[in-house]
């Protein structure tokens, strides 16, 4: 028996298309981050911190969605996501394995600033501003390197599946466009039969409530800091 523990658009997405990649059978357990659905002793029995995703696989739990995706690689070498140690592409395939991460947390911390708190008063401008320009310079140095279709010379792999959460969220934050490699691979993978699939068993996402979110206005004159 296989069980996700997903939120639509969440980082558990990842898993999500792995397991549609791999032609796996599996059940999904839809939660969102708003209701409260994941604070429940067991949940966090399943996920120690509370977060998607967690992974029930033949009897075992696995949590963090990039040691999941490894771990399935692994169990379904057959499939070649996954350079061995010795390929051509290992170093590459770990770095962006962990880079999606760097893009993953600027995400995430953007997603607090402007779509989770309950004040919108109480997001801070600088750190927002500061977060976009890091976000858009971990983008941007990934478009400049880019010289194959996908991530890895080697063809697609676990590692694009990786870096589809934030890649595919920052375009919440920054414009996508003007990153011309990374939008001709956005439309490669999106044309993925597996990922057509697992976009259709994501859910609805109740993240996001428009489709940009710019920098609001820094304001510099301390005096407008106070009271
Ligand atoms: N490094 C973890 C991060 C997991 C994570 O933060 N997931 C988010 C959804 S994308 C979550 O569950 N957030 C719930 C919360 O913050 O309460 C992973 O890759 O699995």
């Amino acid at each position: 028996m296989i069980r996700l523990h997903h939120v639509p658009l969440g980082r558990s997405f990842r898993v999500m298309w792995l397991l549609e990649e791999l032609g796996l059978d599996y059940e999904v357990a839809y939660y969102s981050i708003r209701d409260g659905s994941m604070r429940t002793p067991e949940f966090y029995a399943l996920s120690p911190a509370g977060r998607v995703p967690a992974l029930e696989y033949h009897g075992e739990t696995w949590f963090e969605s990039g040691a999941i995706l490894q771990l399935l690689c692994e169990h379904h070498p057959e499939a070649g996501l996954q350079p061995a140690p010795g390929d051509a592409d290992r170093a590459l395939y770990l770095e962006m394995m962990h880079y999606s991460e760097t893009v993953g947390s600027l995400v995430e911390n953007l997603n607090l600033n402007h779509v989770f708190l309950h004040n919108p008063a109480d997001a801070s401008p600088v750190v927002i501003k500061l977060l976009t320009a890091r976000l858009r310079a971990a983008l941007a140095a990934i478009d400049r390197r880019m010289g194959s279709d996908m991530l890895l010379p080697s063809g697609f792999s676990a590692a694009d599946i990786m870096f589809s959460y934030g890649f595919e969220l920052a375009r919440y934050y920054v414009e996508m466009e003007q990153f011309p490699k990374l939008w001709a691979y956005w439309d490669r993978f999106k044309a993925r039969e597996a990922y057509q699939r697992a976009k259709a068993r994501d859910g609805e996402q109740d993240l996001y409530d428009r489709d940009f979110y710019p920098v609001p206005e820094v304001k510099r004159d301390p005096s407008e800091w106070k009271g």
